[in-house]
């Protein structure tokens, strides 16, 4: 497998995920400010917008990091990061899997630009539900399916750690609990690890 990848992007979540599932895979960095770095013919076959990450896995080409986290999870089960078809924690599953880039990300795009809530209207609801919703999705923890771990986690996890970084988050006791708990995860730790040593 090959990740396209880029430090302090959206990259960090498939580093993660990749740790997680702990199957061989080989990194090539891009460029994102660099048209000639982005312009790589294979990189582009997987990712036709230049953004990272992007991933290649034989004759797979992805480039959305909710839609990799999907894959990978099923396709690498040794390490159980999505309830199986026929489970019926799948449902929740994949409600929260689509949620960072449903949900969250449309909602922080409102935060940043300021735009006036108009939940009804607006298919990620607002700011502030996107927010309550979430609080309670993982206060009952550890994860946000209870006891297990999944790839859910890895991209809720990076959404609650960027929301603190870009100071999105004022006080929040139980998202801040719950990202400190994703940080102690040693596949979290080795990504970081890579992403500093570039
Ligand atoms: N929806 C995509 C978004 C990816 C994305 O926007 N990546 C940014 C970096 S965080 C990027 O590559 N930007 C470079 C550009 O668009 O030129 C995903 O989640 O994978």
């Amino acid at each position: 497998m090959k990740l396209y990848w880029a430090p302090k992007t959206r990259s960090l979540r498939l580093v993660w995920m990749m740790e997680e599932i702990g199957m061989p895979y080989e990194r090539t960095r891009i460029d994102i400010r660099n048209d000639d770095s982005r312009a790589n013919a294979e990189f582009r076959s997987a990712s036709p917008m230049g953004k990272v990450p992007a991933l290649i896995d034989g004759s797979v080409r992805m480039w959305d990091s909710g839609a990799m986290c999907a894959y990978l999870a099923d396709q690498y089960p040794a390490n159980k990061l999505a309830p199986p078809i026929g489970d019926p924690l799948r449902a929740e599953y994949l409600m929260w899997l689509m949620y960072t880039n449903s949900v969250i990300e449309p909602a922080m795009a409102e935060k940043f630009a300021n735009l006036k809530p108009n939940a009804s209207a607006y298919g990620w609801g607002s700011w502030d539900q996107m927010l309550a919703v979430l609080r309670k999705g993982v206060d009952r923890g550890p994860w946000v399916l209870g006891q297990r771990f999944t790839a859910a986690d890895v991209l809720l996890g990076m959404s609650c750690m960027y929301m603190r970084q870009f100071k999105l988050l004022d006080v929040e006791p139980i998202l801040d609990a719950y990202a400190n708990r994703c940080m102690q995860r040693p596949a979290l730790q080795r990504a970081m690890t890579i992403e500093a040593e570039g």
